[in-house]
């Protein structure tokens, strides 16, 4: 039985400012087991998939042509909480309100170079999840130390 999952993608500007490293250690020294991990450049397809909800808004098709520039590393995260936890590790989404200490905090300025995406609920987990990986390329393992577990 898997656990929670999540998605997680840097985006283009996280990849190109050398980010990849610093955002993957948040979440894996967090204690977040890594079940799937790929590059890849989205297709306008996947982008407007992915981002469909803001479909009508005027930032629109500025967020595809950013998120379709350039390698987004796409991720999936478990854990107990994972979704909470990966938005709360992330920061809010205007950089300049992202608490220090969150990645967005951290490591960004503009709303629209804001490095990295994470799903905000149980149902666009799971279709983002779906929208950007098979399900074979989504790793159930058990790490070789995880030798006890806290009810
Ligand atoms: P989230 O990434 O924190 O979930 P959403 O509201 O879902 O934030 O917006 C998706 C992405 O769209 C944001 O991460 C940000 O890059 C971009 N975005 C949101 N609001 C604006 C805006 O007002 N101007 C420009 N870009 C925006
Ligand atoms: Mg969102």
């Amino acid at each position: 039985m898997s656990e929670e999952r999540t998605f997680v993608a840097i985006k283009p500007d996280g990849v190109q400012r050398g980010l990849i490293g610093e955002i993957l250690g948040r979440f894996e020294t967090k204690g977040f087991k890594l079940v799937a991990l790929k590059q890849l450049i989205p297709s306008r397809d996947l982008a407007e998939k992915h981002y469909g909800v803001h479909r009508e808004r005027p930032f629109f098709k500025g967020l595809v042509d950013f998120i379709t520039s350039g390698p987004v590393v796409a991720m999936v995260w478990e854990g107990e909480g994972v979704i909470a936890s990966a938005r709360k590790l992330i920061g809010a989404t205007k950089p300049l309100e992202s608490e220090p200490g969150t990645i967005r905090g951290d490591l960004a300025v503009n709303i629209g170079r804001n490095v990295i995406h994470g799903s905000d609920g149980p149902d666009t987990a799971q279709f983002e999840i779906d929208l950007w990986f098979e399900s074979s390329e989504l790793n159930d393992w058990v790490p070789a130390d995880q030798i006890w577990r806290i009810e």
